[in-house]
């Protein structure tokens, strides 16, 4: 490690940067912050022209936070949260990419941040004990600590549709939405998809669409947001209770400020449970899920009663009763597919401009220059197709990286099966590899995620800065611990059985990804513990070695 460091020169190690990190999202910015407390040089490669990650890629319509704002930014720094004033309970895309420039701007981050850039390799050398990372600016950055920070939804997966280059209109993927406004007007509008993404761009593009069609293969368990601006006197008292939120968030099975509702199914009456959801409804979002019953991700009766209550809404709301039916997910439990927060989306249904194609029943067979066929063979005629298909998520984008450990050994081929990471942070055979909220961390409200597993690294860098060391691995033999308990706090939830119906969580969505989960379910609070437990055992699970001496991994 050096004990001299510049933002831009050489380290007394001979590499260029002690750290490169990926990605200026809220793990990169976080990161930089913890990496210049340390003292430590540091880069972040950043292939988009700014900051904000996933906030900075998602611009389609309609894309805001399913998290409330006063919980989607980062808790360490009195001044920010001080100084930051959000808009509303949800903001918008814009407002969360304002944040990160805040943020970005208040450290004076920008000037550690390559933009417009994309890394394509990384190779480790055992025995320089350095990273190598090339870019596709063709630069080469030498460094100790290679850090990602890529998010888990950064490459979208578009279906590569028979005849999908013949389309004669425009295209667009919701995940890399163009930052030239998108002019839908007097035009048939197309999109595919019914997940979080379509949920929230369908009412955007409907107001302005001359007609839309949806194409849906899985309905979703859809619960209004309940947004709304904020007061002054709301956010007077928010900043006021900023401590109690993130002592609540936390400790929150998904990182929200929240507290368990304190019961299960067997509770309450028929009578009194339907009033709890109705509460639950009212009070919008993923109040729905953790306000109401403790055990709905657990007990397939309370998930029942749960997945059922929002039938009755959408039968209420949607006044065509085939399309409501349509609109209503059967055969699997609410959450085991990751819900999305409406705004307005079943109400849409009701619009006469406004149709609901179901492509469960006739899948689509191809795309035709005016619109989409389904094996029916029915046409439907659209100028514009947006894809709303989803992303390969979290090891997608390491996985476009081609990055090659010790003895050459290539991350791809040891996740052919799937990810063995070590707390989602760290990969055997990979020393000075960390990742942000890689694979196998905690499912949770990222920026709460992203601050624990920052402050892990820190203390972990700390530690080796101060005792002489330069190396750190996780052992396979813990690896292969946190995936038998991984896949033992799985399977004491419903969400295994989202596999049946594509959830990203597990890998499924994608064809010919391994079928594996991609995150540890156990909760953030649980995660928290972990972490703080690995960092009082003197990083139990870990090997913290120096480049001087022979590596003892293992
Ligand atoms: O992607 P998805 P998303 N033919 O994978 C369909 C986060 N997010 O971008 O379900 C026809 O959920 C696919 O159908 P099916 C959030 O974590 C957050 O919407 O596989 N359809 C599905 O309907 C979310 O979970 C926020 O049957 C095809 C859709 O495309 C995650 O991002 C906002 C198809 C993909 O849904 C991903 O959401 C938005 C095919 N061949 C997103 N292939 C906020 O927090 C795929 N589909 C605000």
């Amino acid at each position: 490690m050096s004990t001299q460091t510049t933002d831009t020169g050489r380290t007394d190690s001979g590499t260029d940067f002690d750290a490169v990190v990926v990605g200026a999202g809220f793990s990169g910015l976080r990161m930089l912050i913890e990496l210049r407390r340390l003292g430590l040089s540091a880069v972040a490669v950043e292939a988009g022209t700014d900051v904000g990650g996933t906030w900075y890629w998602n611009r389609y319509p309609g894309a805001r936070t399913d998290s409330e704002s006063w919980s989607y930014c980062f808790s360490s720094f009195p001044e920010l949260l001080e100084e930051w004033t959000w808009k509303e309970r949800y903001p918008k895309q814009q407002e969360v990419l304002d944040y990160q420039r805040f943020v970005a701007d208040k450290f004076d981050l920008r000037k550690n941040i390559r933009f417009s850039t994309r890394v394509e390799s990384a190779s480790y050398d055992a025995r320089s004990n350095t990273w190598s990372v090339r870019t596709d600016t063709g630069d080469t950055l030498r460094c100790t600590y290679f850090i990602t920070g890529l998010g888990h939804l950064s490459v979208p997966h578009k279906p590569q549709f028979a005849g999908i280059d013949s389309f004669a209109g425009e295209v667009y993927v919701t995940g890399n939405w163009p930052k030239e406004p998108v002019d839908f007007a007097g035009k048939r509008v197309g999109v595919i998809g019914a997940g979080a993404s379509a949920v929230q761009a369908i009412p955007v593009i409907a107001e302005e669409a001359a007609h839309l069609t949806v194409f849906q293969r899985t309905p979703n368990f859809v619960v209004p947001a309940q947004n709304h601006p904020l007061s002054e006197e709301q956010v007077a008292q928010i900043k006021a209770d900023y401590p109690a939120i993130w002592q609540k968030a936390q400790s929150h099975v998904f990182g929200f400020p929240m507290s368990p509702a304190g019961r299960v199914y067997d509770d309450v009456t028929d009578e009194e449970r339907e009033q709890v959801f109705e509460q639950g409804w009212r009070d919008g979002g993923f109040h729905y899920v953790f306000e109401t019953f403790d055990d709905i991700l657990i007990d397939q009766r309370s998930n029942d009663a749960a997945s059922e209550f929002i039938r009755g809404k959408i039968r209420e709301t949607v006044k065509d009763p085939v399309t409501a039916e349509l609109l209503c997910p059967k055969g699997y439990p609410y959450v085991a597919k990751r819900p999305p927060a409406g705004h307005g989306y079943y109400e849409t249904y009701n619009r006469d401009d406004v149709t609901l194609v179901d492509v469960l029943s006739d899948p689509i067979a191809e795309i035709v220059p005016g619109g989409v066929r389904t094996a029916s063979g029915a046409e439907h005629q659209v100028d514009v197709l947006v894809f709303a298909t989803g992303f390969d998520a979290v090891t997608g984008a390491l996985e476009k990286i081609d990055i090659a450990g010790v003895d050459g050994r290539r991350l791809t081929d040891e996740w052919r099966e799937g990810p063995q990471t070590y707390l989602g942070i760290s990969n055997p055979g990979f020393p000075n590899l960390l990742f942000i909220c890689g694979p196998q961390s905690a499912y949770a409200n990222i920026p709460v995620v992203v601050e624990k597993v920052v402050w892990t690294l820190g203390q972990a860098l700390e530690r080796m800065g101060e005792q002489g060391l330069d190396r750190i691995e996780a052992t396979p033999e813990a690896a292969a611990a946190w995936k038998a308990h991984l896949d033992e706090v799985l399977h004491m939830t419903l969400i295994p059985q989202g596999e049946k119906v594509g959830s990203w969580y597990l890998g499924a969505n994608i064809p010919g990804k391994p079928r594996s989960p991609l995150f540890y379910f156990g909760g953030a609070g649980a995660y928290a513990q972990w972490l703080d437990g690995v960092v009082a055992k003197d990083f139990d699970g870990f090997v913290l070695s120096s480049s001087a001496e022979p590596a003892q991994v293992g």
